[in-house]
């Protein structure tokens, strides 16, 4: 695995590309044209310019978190063609860049939801937490309101505040999209990008729904190995991937996350590792990344991985806040940098007992 770290880029990170260069271990990171709203071409020369601050900073791009994909896309509107062909075109940059990991995903409206950005834990720390009880209990018209009203100022990825101005609109678009053609539309999404990614060596990895249920009456399908299963075998490219997110599909405890990793050997593009700690039904706080602080066997998820040769980008995900930082909830440096060298530890004892054994 390529150890990385999720960087929002200069002038939308509190964190610089130099403080996650001085990570023990760090090999480059995840990043993105913040800016850039859904179904907009990103422009050559901002895709260079970004390459060359990065790497001028020692590291590499490992991967773009993400290129989202535009709402007429995921519900099958007639300007769906225009959208697929501007995405197409951004690959098709991004390919003739050495870019070669692309996540993206495909919920409708709202990507990751919590209830609560800033909830105070017994170590004097804040976690992201959910409380499907909470959730029920806002309109969804003004859930924007409530997620950006406590983001510390910054915008939250896939909660892009033009975007979720229209929210009523969005809901409309999606009235009569239920499960089976969302899936519908994915895969002609899907189908009309391979050529391209196969082109250029791009892994897609669908990045799965945060929590991995339905939320607010709309679908959601990348939930489980079920689901993922029957996507790459309606798109059966080696280039249709899945970003494996612990934390996301692991909402739901039904998913035996050592066992889908072990499932979808070679369709892992990226992995997002974090821990979570179960508190009810459908009910959770985010933890810090060490097993004994969450409900996930974060040993058990590496070592599926490195079992399965898993060769692409890993990240921490989402960490506490800690030690007084005021960043973007859940995407401070200091508990990532912990969570990063965690894995990092635990990845290096998995390859010497494996070395060690086959002596
Ligand atoms: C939240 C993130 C998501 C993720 C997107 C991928 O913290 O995990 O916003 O980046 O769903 O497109």
């Amino acid at each position: 695995m390529k150890l990385s770290f999720r960087w929002f880029g200069t002038g939308h990170d509190s964190i610089t590309i130099e403080q996650i260069r001085q990570i023990p271990g760090m090999k480059g990171v995840i990043t993105t044209l913040y800016d850039i709203p859904p179904g907009d071409v990103w422009p050559i020369e901002r895709i260079r310019a970004i390459k060359e601050e990065v790497e001028n900073a020692g590291l590499k791009i490992l991967g773009i978190e993400s290129v989202n994909i535009h709402d007429a896309i995921k519900a099958g509107l007639p300007d769906r063609d225009m959208y697929i062909e501007n995405y197409i075109r951004t690959l098709e940059r991004l390919g003739s860049c050495g870019i070669d990991v692309v996540c993206y995903n495909f919920m409708p409206v709202f990507d990751w939801i919590r209830s609560d950005l800033a909830k105070p834990r017994d170590d004097g720390s804040t976690v992201l937490s959910y409380d499907q009880d909470i959730i029920d209990r806002i309109d969804p018209m003004k859930i924007f309101k409530t997620m950006d009203s406590a983001s510390n100022g910054f915008v939250l990825p896939g909660w892009e505040p033009e975007r979720l101005a229209h929210i009523k609109e969005l809901f409309e678009i999606y009235s009569d999209v239920d499960a089976e053609k969302l899936f519908e539309n994915m895969v002609y999404f899907l189908k009309a990008i391979m050529p391209t990614c196969e082109k250029y060596g791009i892994k897609m990895a669908v990045h799965p729904d945060d929590p991995a249920w339905p939320i607010f009456g709309l679908p959601r399908i990348i939930i489980n190995l079920e689901n993922l299963s029957r996507l790459f075998e309606a798109v059966d490219s080696p280039c249709n991937g899945v970003t494996l997110c612990t934390g996301s599909l692991a909402s739901n405890p039904d998913n035996d996350i050592p066992a889908i990793i072990r499932a979808l050997k070679g369709r892992i593009h990226f992995a997002h590792v974090r821990n979570l700690k179960y508190l009810g039904h459908r009910k959770f706080d985010e933890s810090a990344h060490l097993s004994e602080d969450g409900s996930l066997d974060m040993f058990e998820i590496m070592k599926a991985l490195y079992d399965i040769g898993f060769e692409g980008p890993l990240r921490p995900d989402h960490g506490r806040a800690i030690w007084g930082e005021k960043g973007m909830p859940g995407y401070g440096l200091f508990d990532r940098a912990l969570g990063a060298v965690y894995l990092n530890g635990l990845w290096e004892a998995i390859t010497k007992m494996d070395r060690l054994e086959h002596r």
